[in-house]
């Protein structure tokens, strides 16, 4: 019997599909990616996600659709073989969790970024290249997805958010994260994105300046 398949809904640059992504590729699942319009939702996506309406959806099979890239993330390492993403030990699968949520919640829309990405920092086990250890694991997934948008930040501002001697450990971490081979195949087109954020360009100043003023 052959395998269901594996849908992805998504759109270009999003990083919470890249989380998806990221998950899906590393487990070695084949996937369709399918790319939403977000101006102009599809039927397929409001069938699929009618509460949020967002990106990414995982569709398995026949199944009822996955919602939410966390929940992706989880749905991903339990359903299908290949290298785990979350720890196997209880308290570290808690701990992971714990910090993938303070990420969505207190790194991605918080003017306290920088600070609470100092926090996050302190999680990188010493002398590991990445938080799930010598291995990308759901925390290095769930963070990943602002490495890259990081980068382009910076680049659009010229205000540097992350300056390498406050967070070398983060920014060590971000290069060898965007640098993985996996990863790298599903990082958005430098070029595209930098064309599709660079006209937000004066937003992006005043968020870089109010996530840097010190208070
Ligand atoms: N909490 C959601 C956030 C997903 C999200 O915000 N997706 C954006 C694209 S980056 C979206 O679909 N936006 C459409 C909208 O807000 O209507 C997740 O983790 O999956």
């Amino acid at each position: 019997m052959s395998e269901p398949t594996v849908k992805l809904i998504g759109c270009f640059g999003s990083p919470f599909v890249l989380r998806a992504e990221v998950a899906l590729r590393l487990k070695g699942v084949p996937y369709e990616l399918i790319e939403e319009d977000l101006s102009h939702k599809s039927d397929l996506l409001l069938k699929h996600n009618p509460v949020h309406q967002k990106v990414p959806v995982l569709v398995h099979g026949d199944r009822t659709a996955i919602c939410e890239s966390l929940v992706i993330l989880e749905y991903v390492d339990e359903a299908f073989d290949g290298p785990p993403l979350l720890p196997s030990e209880p308290l570290a699968r808690a701990t992971a969790r714990f910090w993938a949520s303070f990420v969505d919640k207190q790194v991605a829309a918080a003017r306290e970024t920088k600070a609470n990405l100092t926090l996050v920092q302190g999680q990188l086990p010493e002398g590991k290249r990445f938080f799930g250890g010598d291995a990308i694991g759901y925390l290095d997934i769930v963070l990943g997805g602002i490495a890259h948008w990081m980068e382009m930040f910076e680049e659009i501002t010229g205000v540097p958010l992350l300056p390498e001697e406050e967070h070398q450990a983060l920014r060590r971490w971000a290069r060898a994260y965007t640098a993985d081979e996996i990863v790298r195949q599903c990082l958005p087109d430098r070029d595209r994105l930098l064309a599709a954020l660079t006209p937000k360009r004066d937003t992006f100043v005043s968020i870089a300046k109010a996530m840097t003023t010190k208070k």
